[in-house]
């Protein structure tokens, strides 16, 4: 398996961006079935995940980022260093940006930083959304991108239809080196399935709930199991900071965490291929986000 063949590509491909870039969406589109959480709100990723796609020609290792975030607690600080290090550890860096705007001061940073770190590593302008935006305003706006990234080829894409993602594929394995396969042909991601339906619910939280309420929440899966008539059976528990949220996250009559559960459901269900049964409770975990054990828990800490 790891031996090298003649002619084949492989490497790991780091998927940096801005906050809503669509990095998620890419992810998803890439492999052809979800395994990372995507929302309309900025910050959903808080883990790296890895979507890996194996051929006779070539195994590509894409690896989604969380968006650059404030250092403010040690979850945030886990987050960052998440982002980092997929800048440093990388074959190849697609730079996401959303080309149906204009770059703003996020874009401006995350590009001084691609260039202050990647040096050797080859940076691919991606530009993403091309089916929010006429052409001409897609082709002012990729001169306003390049300029910050001078001398990277660039790619137009939509993650969400799945415009341009084979020319993407195509530029990507013209850019990597050669090297052999990395994990088994049939693995697609490094992520435990309980781990991605916890992403999933908390993908929902944060399509579902306003303001700061999704963003105090954490999802762990307590049971994974297959039921004897081939239902999933999945259990997990929404924490939340504070006992408002609490309230909030389960609604008037239980009305939101039926929605949320609704939801999450279909995500777990084309993420595992069967049909699943979601038992949801909501918890309050007080200061979770500055508790080491319980980040270590989730998988939210370095040393995980
Ligand atoms: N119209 C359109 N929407 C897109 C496209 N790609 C992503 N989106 C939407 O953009 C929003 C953000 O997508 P995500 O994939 O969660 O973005 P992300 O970069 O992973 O965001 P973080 O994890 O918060 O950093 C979602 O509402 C997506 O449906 C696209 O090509 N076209
Ligand atoms: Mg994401």
């Amino acid at each position: 398996m790891s031996e090298l063949m003649p002619g084949y590509k492989s490497g790991f491909v780091s998927i940096v961006g801005k906050p809503n870039a669509g990095k998620s969406t890419l992810t998803n589109r890439l492999l052809g079935q979800p395994v990372a959480g995507v929302s309309a709100k900025p910050q959903t990723t808080r883990k790296r995940q890895l979507a890996i796609l194996t051929t006779d020609e070539a195994q590509i290792i894409f690896v989604d980022t969380p968006g650059l975030h404030e250092p403010k607690d040690k979850l945030s600080q886990f987050i960052n260093s998440e982002a980092q290090y997929a800048l440093h550890d990388a074959d190849l860096i697609l730079f996401l940006a959303d080309s149906s705007q204009r770059p703003d001061k996020l874009d401006e940073g995350l590009a001084a930083l691609v260039q202050e770190v990647q040096r050797d590593i080859p940076v691919l302008l991606v530009l993403n959304k091309n089916d929010l935006a006429d052409s001409r305003t897609l082709a002012a706006n990729k001169a306003l991108f390049e300029n910050l990234l001078p001398g990277a080829r660039a790619v137009s894409i939509s993650a969400q239809t799945g415009n341009g993602i084979e020319n993407l594929l195509r530029v990507v394995r013209e850019l990597l080196p050669e090297g052999p396969q990395y994990y088994p042909p049939d693995q697609i991601t490094e992520t435990f399935e309980r781990d991605i339906a916890a992403e999933m619910v908390r993908a929902a939280c944060l399509t579902l709930l306003e303001d700061e309420v999704p963003y105090s929440i954490a999802v762990r899966t307590d049971e994974y199991t297959e039921r004897e008539n081939g239902v999933l059976y999945v259990k997990a528990t929404i924490f939340v900071e504070r006992d408002a949220q609490k309230a909030i996250v389960i609604g008037r009559n239980g009305d939101m965490i039926k929605r949320i559960g609704s939801a999450a459901r279909v995500d777990i269900e084309a993420a595992s291929g069967q049909k699943v049964f979601l038992d949801l409770t909501v918890k309050l975990r007080k200061d979770w986000k500055n508790d080491p054990a319980f980040l270590k828990e989730l998988g939210l800490s370095q040393k995980s």
